[in-house]
């Protein structure tokens, strides 16, 4: 198979959703020495973000979205290591989640790969995280950013829920935070209080690093 073929059948075979296709032709492509970023951006995002587009037009619907999004997260898992193997130094630490009511994870984890092959060191709390977790978290592992992923326009105001517990927990002020999600915009993240705001998974890891920056040489 060309690389071209192999993208083309990644894109159709994530479409429908058939996952042990979609793993055998990530091997495929690999051996073939394509990279993991021609697979990620050229084949298996677009593939999801048809998905999205037929599900909006009911052409799809959830059964169809969950397969679909099962194939592209086995293809992900392969990919991880390569993505995240980068042997540079922890430039901070990240703690990640997908707010409570909100199960979408794909991107999130894909957020967090781009992170690790940056340098960060990542705690993922998953998804459905309620606010008190994160306080929770964030006592803990005191991170230098804390990250709310929302997928849903409906689960986006849990961003404000979870930056009033830090407000209340009175560590505000002690972490960065970002958010970032399909539909969340510049102007929401700002509306709601947020550090920083990101649109894809390399925006993020450049505005982790210059919010730690900026914070460092406040500090000094
Ligand atoms: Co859902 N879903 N879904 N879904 N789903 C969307 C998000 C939707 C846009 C589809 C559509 O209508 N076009 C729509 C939301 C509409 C809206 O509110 N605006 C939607 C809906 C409606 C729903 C349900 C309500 C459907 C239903 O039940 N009727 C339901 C909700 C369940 C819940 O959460 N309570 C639901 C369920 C599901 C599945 C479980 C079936 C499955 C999720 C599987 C999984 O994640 N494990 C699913 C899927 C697969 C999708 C689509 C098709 C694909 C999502 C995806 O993985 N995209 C999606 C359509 C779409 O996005 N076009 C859709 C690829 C991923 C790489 O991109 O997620 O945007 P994305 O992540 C990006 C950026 O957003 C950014 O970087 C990532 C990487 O570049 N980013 C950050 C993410 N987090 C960040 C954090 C940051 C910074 C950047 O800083 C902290």
């Amino acid at each position: 198979m060309s690389p071209d073929d192999i993208l083309k059948a990644l894109y159709d075979e994530t479409l429908v959703g058939n996952g042990a296709r979609v793993l055998e032709l990530t091997h495929v492509g690999l051996d073939a020495g394509m990279s993991p970023e021609t697979m990620l951006f050229d084949a298996l995002i677009p593939s999801l973000e048809e998905v999205g587009a037929r599900f909006e037009r009911g052409d799809f619907f959830v059964p169809e979205m969950l397969i679909a999004g099962k194939a592209m997260s086995g293809a992900l898992d392969v990919l991880r290591p390569l993505l995240a193997d980068t042997g540079v130094e922890t430039v901070g630490t990240f703690l990640m989640g997908t707010v409570k009511g909100d199960v979408h994870d794909i991107g999130k984890n894909l957020v967090n790969i781009m992170l690790e092959g940056a340098g960060f060191h990542v705690i993922d709390l998953g998804v459905q995280v309620a606010p008190e977790k994160f306080v929770a978290a964030i006592e803990e592992h005191k991170p230098d950013v804390v990250g709310f992923s929302a997928f849903l326009t409906t689960t986006m105001p849990m961003f404000k829920a979870n930056i009033n517990a830090l407000e209340k927990a009175g560590l505000r002020d002690k972490v960065i935070v970002m958010v970032g999600g399909a539909p969340v915009t510049q102007e929401y993240a700002d509306a709601v209080g947020a550090d920083g705001y990101a649109s894809d998974a390399s925006a993020a890891v450049k505005r982790a690093k210059e919010l730690i920056r900026k914070r460092r040489v406040a500090a000094v």
